[in-house]
């Protein structure tokens, strides 16, 4: 076992196996890549115009400025708002899709999507001051979707999720200047800014850094997420499985991989059709088996509790097994060696949006105008590949999870179907049982040892007793290690954590879902601070963030719009800001007096997890209840005396 590559077993033997083969994987491509370029991991390489590129000598003796006179601090600033631009467009124009498939729904255009969870669609337009009498669903529907699709190209006034916030925080992000107008808006405005010769202020950039980035949390992923609730339902705690050994032997096997629901949802409802079936038998599979691979995965484990096959490190390892017949695609997170690996394989590799080809793969365009239709084609694919199938090898490894604990998942197992609320949660943590609450969220990097970093802190925090609510990536790496199994967890937690999660019925790891799904994270916060008894805005709480195997900009566009919405987030691996003291200092310090949450890096899990149960100690005492008292049941009086107290 290659137990320095990954702490997963499934995924050791399937390294060791590509290694027999002669396969290379992404940690063999990193291999040939190392040692990395020490300038671009600095961030102090600039290459926005041809006078350059230009770069920084880190150690203060050869250049100190680019050609036109950047410093460090300028360049590495302007290398980092751009990570966040591309992140936050990924993320909103996935939203974007969503929401223009939500409007064609609306308008009973797409035959196969439906209006699916009335409650949230009227949340929603009540949300949005929308007239409902006497309009049917999808006339109330076709508003939101208006309003919605409006957002992106917005220019002027606030995006409609701020008001979400707590008070204090949009006041903070009014004084600051850095309330999103519009999602495109910000993203373009960064892309200027950072052109050669515009802004070069380094706390100016990173203004602008953080209102792309709140564009981003509060709006296009807050969009996906609420939209793709209403279409596909909004999900509800359900037990799943998940790793390579969800894959079968005697079944067609179907991974979709990516982010967007919206075919994969398809394909899940198109796999179950009794003709489809019928076909892969005639082919001689016992039937159809999807997997899920990254975030797609993580939207159809949350709403249909349909098997995760892997993290985004175990792509090319689902592949290897020889057992997948087609490996369908949308956006994000695709490794451009799929279908190098697959030639060694009969595994078609189906790229299905206009938006993201790649050589070497099938191209089957998704028409979102006839999705059933495009489907089934592509099911049809892979049924047909079954016979060309060769040896497998599938990995035994299976773990079982419980996930889907949505935000309004939680309020409702917290306080009850008609007093649904936080107060169980926020009485818990005034309390001393539950330390304060963790979101450990992104991605898997070959630079980390696969799932250790995720798997570690996940298992620190919850024996302090910090509650740990998850998306992405690392939720995946935490149910292949067992800690979404609830049972298991509770064996793994705090005395005080497990005695809350006993008697409100939730784990101590909750999944919520996928990339865009972060901004769940957001609104429990809200809801948080709304409860009572935990401060005025959401830097007052004793929470904090962590991406402990980050890769992606996305991750970046995440981790900063946490940072401004007041959490303190910590990252794994690096982060490529470190050759300008300046900025690092602002990075790691100052912003955190600008904005209430600040950024820090460490690679060690446990120094990683310690950081934050420091940082939720300090929030602690600063709200005065960090000395561990007997349980009070606190009756209204006593919530606002407490409240006065922390004004
Ligand atoms: Fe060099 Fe300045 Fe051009 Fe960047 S913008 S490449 S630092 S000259
Ligand atoms: S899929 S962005 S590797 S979490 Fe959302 Fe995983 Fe990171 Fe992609």
């Amino acid at each position: 076992m290659d137990n320095e590559k990954s702490v997963d077993n499934a995924s050791c033997s399937m390294i060791l196996a590509a290694a027999e083969l002669r396969a290379k994987t992404a940690w063999d491509r990193q291999d040939e890549q190392s040692p990395s370029c020490g300038f671009g991991e600095l961030g102090i390489c600039c290459r926005n115009c041809f006078m350059g590129p230009c770069r920084i000598d880190p150690f203060g003796e050869g250049a100190q400025q680019g050609v036109c006179g950047a410093t460090a601090e300028t360049i590495v600033a302007r290398n980092f708002i751009r990570m966040i631009a591309a992140g936050a467009a990924a993320h909103s124009d996935h939203g974007r899709g969503v929401t223009q498939t939500f409007l064609a729904t609306a308008r009973g255009e797409v035959p196969g999507y439906e209006i699916k969870d009335i409650k949230k669609l009227m949340a929603l337009a009540k949300e949005f001051d929308i007239d409902t009498k006497g309009k049917t669903n999808n006339q109330i529907a076709e508003e939101i979707g208006k309003i919605c699709l409006a957002e992106f190209g917005r220019q002027e006034g606030k995006l409609h999720f701020v008001k979400r916030a707590p008070k204090a925080r949009q006041e903070i992000w009014e004084k600051l200047g850095i309330t999103p107008r519009g999602i495109d808006r910000e993203v373009v405005e960064i892309m200027h800014r950072t052109h050669m010769g515009v802004d070069q202020d380094y706390k100016n950039l990173m203004r602008q850094g953080s209102r792309s980035a709140l564009a981003d949390g509060w709006g296009g992923s807050m969009i996906a997420t609420e939209l793709q609730d209403v279409m596909f339902g909004t999900p509800i705690p359900v037990r799943a499985k998940t790793n390579l050994g969800v894959l079968k032997k005697d079944e067609v096997n179907i991974i979709v991989h990516g982010h967007e629901p919206l075919l994969s949802e398809m394909i899940v409802q198109v796999a179950q059709d009794p003709e489809m079936i019928k076909k892969a038998k005639e082919k001689g599979a016992k039937g159809i088996n999807i997997g899920g691979i990254c975030c797609t995965a993580n939207e159809i484990l949350l709403r249909h509790g349909i098997p995760v096959a892997g993290n985004f490190l175990q792509q090319e390892l689902a592949i290897m097994t020889g057992a997948v017949e087609a490996m369908i695609v949308d956006i994000q997170c695709v490794m451009q060696s799929l279908p190098e690996v697959a030639q060694c394989f009969h595994t078609k590799v189906i790229t299905t949006t206009e938006k993201a080809k790649m050589p070497g793969a099938i191209h089957m365009e998704f028409d979102e105008h006839d999705p059933i239709n495009t489907a089934k084609t592509i099911v049809d694919q892979a049924i047909e590949n079954y016979p060309n199938r060769g040896a497998t090898n599938i990995p035994k490894e299976t773990m079982d999870v419980v996930v889907g604990f949505s935000h309004e998942t939680i309020n409702y197992m917290l306080g009850g179907m008609f007093r649904a609320s936080y107060r169980p949660l926020n009485d818990a943590i005034i309390d001393g049982r539950i330390l304060g609450v963790a979101g450990v969220v992104g991605c898997n990097n070959p630079k980390s040892c696969h799932d250790n970093v995720h798997t570690t802190v996940v298992k620190e925090l919850i024996k302090n007793n910090v509650l740990v609510v998850q998306t992405g990536c690392s939720a995946i790496a935490c149910g292949k290690e067992g800690l979404l199994v609830p049972e298991a967890a509770l064996e793994l937690a705090g005395p005080g954590l497990r005695e809350v999660c006993e008697a409100v019925g939730i784990p101590p790891v909750l999944h919520s879902g996928s990339c865009v799904d972060n901004s769940r994270i957001l609104v429990a916060a809200c809801h948080m601070v709304a409860e009572g008894g935990l401060g005025n805005d959401i830097s007052d709480l004793p929470v904090a963030g962590a991406a402990p195997e980050w890769m992606s900009e996305k991750a970046i566009s995440i981790g900063q719009y946490f940072v401004a919405s007041g959490v303190f987030t910590v990252f794994g691996v690096g982060l490529p800001v470190m050759g300008s003291k300046t900025f690092r200092e602002y990075l790691f310090e100052a912003l955190g007096e600008e904005l209430g949450g600040k950024w820090a890096v460490e690679t060690d899990p446990y120094k990683m997890a310690q950081l934050m149960i420091d940082h939720i100690v300090k929030k602690r005492e600063a709200l005065g209840i960090q000395q561990k008292r007997e349980r009070v049941l606190y009756d209204m009086d006593m919530r606002r005396e407490l409240e006065k107290c922390q004004k």
